[in-house]
């Protein structure tokens, strides 16, 4: 609630130092007893407060949740973010935000939930959503370009995280083509575009976006344990969620402001610069089979162009890629 979001503001702004009751009742321009209400409630939510006579209150310990107060608090952005919707536990944030973008909730509106049970990749492929550990989000998107260039909206969502993971974390992580994002060669992010649309048409874009924050190594299940990392597991400190989201919201926002005024342009680049495959030798396999040869680069959609050994020129709509080993 607003008079939720007013006290947290004022425990933030005011840091270590207590703020009184009656300031509190002042500021919110409710009675004593009300503000021991709202108290409880911060709670309830996870809140540790210390209350000390004649001093008041302050917050000694907030909860390690990504929950609307958290990632409201000290937000930058326009759009993104603005409306959060959070759950401790879904099957998938997709399926929430594929429901509110029918509904018509605002563009920028987030799904986020501390545990999924049953998360999702490409070609429904399993994304393993442990509690707490990770973040776990659906962006609603309502971009004005036809239907064929959302897939430039993965691209743009890869750089972005990219970004927001270099300024909050140090690490320079890399994407393999398209929607995945490694460090050191172990994928720590996996991005899934969904639309609902008509043939010439976008009604919105879903972005889902998984990232590996805080597990440990040993935390990875034996399926992925040898292909996945988390950001603590490479920096070896704990990352605050909320905080690495909030980034994110603006490194998409802005981003995404540029891409609606003048295309993809910018973004291509950007994107090449943080690619790994572009340029090496790879194996690109699709549903229709595999193909081997040079990546070259992207089109301007988006799209994978892999040459092979007969000078044959592909464009690679969808597949999953691998370094070769042939040289
Ligand atoms: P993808 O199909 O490219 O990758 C899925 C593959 O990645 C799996 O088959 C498995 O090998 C591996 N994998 C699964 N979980 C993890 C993990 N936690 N870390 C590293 N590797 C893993 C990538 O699909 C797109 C993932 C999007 C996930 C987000 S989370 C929020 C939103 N909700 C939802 O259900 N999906 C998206």
């Amino acid at each position: 609630s607003d008079i939720r979001r007013t006290l947290l503001e004022m425990f933030t702004n005011s840091k270590e130092e207590y703020v009184s009751g009656q300031k509190i009742s002042d500021m919110l321009g409710c009675s004593r007893t009300a503000v021991w209400k709202h108290i409880e409630d911060l709670r309830k939510e996870g809140y540790e407060l210390e209350a000390v006579r004649k001093k008041g209150y302050r917050i000694v310990n907030k909860p390690n949740k990504v929950s609307e107060n958290e990632l409201i608090l000290g937000l930058q952005t326009k759009k993104i973010g603005q409306h959060v919707h959070y759950e401790e536990v879904v099957e998938s944030t997709q399926k929430i935000a594929h429901r509110l973008a029918q509904e018509g909730v605002q563009e920028g509106t987030v799904v986020v939930a501390e545990e999924q049970t049953s998360g999702r990749g490409r070609l429904d492929r399993v994304w393993h959503s442990p509690k707490g550990t990770g973040v776990w989000m659906s962006i609603i998107l309502r971009p004005t370009v036809p239907p064929q260039n959302a897939p430039q909206l993965t691209l743009l969502t890869a750089v972005a995280v990219v970004q927001a993971i270099q300024e909050v974390t140090g690490i320079s992580p890399q994407i393999k083509w398209p929607n995945d994002i490694l460090i050191e060669g172990k994928k720590a992010v996996g991005i899934l575009t969904e639309m609902q649309a008509d043939a010439d048409r976008i009604h919105s874009v879903i972005i889902g976006i998984g990232i590996n924050v805080n597990q440990q190594q040993q935390d990875f299940s034996d399926a992925i344990k040898d292909i996945a990392t988390s950001l603590a597991a490479e920096t070896g400190e704990l990352i605050n969620r909320a905080t690495l989201m909030q980034t994110i919201f603006l490194k998409i926002e802005s981003l995404y402001e540029e891409y609606l005024k003048n295309g993809f342009g910018l973004i291509k680049v950007l994107w090449e610069t943080y690619a790994i495959s572009i340029g090496k030798r790879i194996i690109a396999r699709t549903l229709r089979g595999s193909i081997e040869g040079w990546a070259k680069g992207i089109t301007e959609d988006g799209v994978l162009l892999v040459e092979d050994d007969l000078g044959v020129l592909h464009h690679i709509h969808s597949a999953d890629i691998e370094l070769s080993t042939r040289k």
